[in-house]
């Protein structure tokens, strides 16, 4: 993935389950979750957005893994979404910072997530929110609406004034920019053809399949089946292949469709 900005980032996952399962995240190798555990959703379609917050990632590219740890999981999206950061000093430096995602937070609240009251001096506002901050506790005393990166408060006469903040996500349309660099990881949450349990262990079942012809393809590029299927749902079993990604190509007419299957038995 490409990360366009370097900050602190919330990452929504889109799972659902009929049963249970568990994984986490690793960029670059690190696991930056820790295990997520998903209780049943009610159903293989039926999706739950699972949010793990302040996730500090860099500009630049890195490599997004999903690693299953256990049960039986579909996965249809991450979603990463920048969070407003505060910086003890000008210029976004300083020995302390803190990462907020949309919400209220009083002197305690800016504390606890590893601010300093009276103390910031720079913060950044990524695109889609709107932030009031209050240089007395509790959202009281002056108020200052920013919508965007201020790199020194002094220029605003609010150095060393903020004690409390509200947060206001004013739009998910505008995160779309966080969201567009991790497109490629996973497939589009919208496409018709539906593939569960995945990840997989010795079956699959596609729906919405009829008159098509699927593939399945390594990682590597492969092809390791090939099938028809004459009705809409059909069930293959893939108990041969073993472990690792593998996308699932389903071409019907002129239409195709690109599915991410991870085996993990
Ligand atoms: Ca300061």
């Amino acid at each position: 993935m490409n990360v366009a900005a370097t900050g602190k980032y919330t990452i929504n996952t889109r799972v659902a389950t009929a049963l249970s399962g568990a994984y986490h995240l690793l960029i670059d190798g690190v696991n930056v979750t820790g295990t997520v555990n998903v209780a049943s959703t009610g159903g293989w379609s039926v999706y739950t957005t699972v949010s793990k917050n302040h996730i500090a990632l860099t500009a630049g590219s890195h490599v997004l893994r999903y690693y299953h740890e256990s049960g039986s999981l579909n996965v249809n999206w991450h979603k990463f979404i920048q969070e407003v950061q505060l910086f003890k000093d000008c210029n976004y430096g300083g020995t302390w910072s803190a990462a907020f995602v949309a919400g209220t937070y009083y002197t305690a609240n800016i504390v606890a997530a590893g601010g300093v009251n009276n103390d910031a001096s720079s913060i950044r506002i990524p695109a889609g929110y709107s932030v009031v901050l209050y240089d007395g506790d509790s959202l009281t005393g002056t108020s200052l609406t920013l919508t965007a990166d201020v790199s020194c408060l002094t220029s605003l006469s609010f150095n060393d004034k903020l004690s409390s903040m509200s947060i206001t996500s004013t739009s998910n349309a505008t995160h779309a920019a966080a969201q567009s660099f991790v497109q490629a990881v996973e497939t589009a949450p919208d496409q018709a053809v539906t593939v569960y349990p995945n990840p997989a262990k010795n079956y699959i079942t596609l729906q919405n399949v009829k008159n098509s012809v699927i593939y399945i393809v390594s990682s590597t590029g492969k092809q390791v089946i090939q099938t028809t299927s004459a009705g809409t749902s059909t069930t293959l079993n893939i108990a041969g292949l073993s472990n690792g990604m593998y996308y699932i190509k389903v071409v019907k007419g002129e239409e195709s469709v690109l599915k991410k299957l991870i085996i993990n038995k």
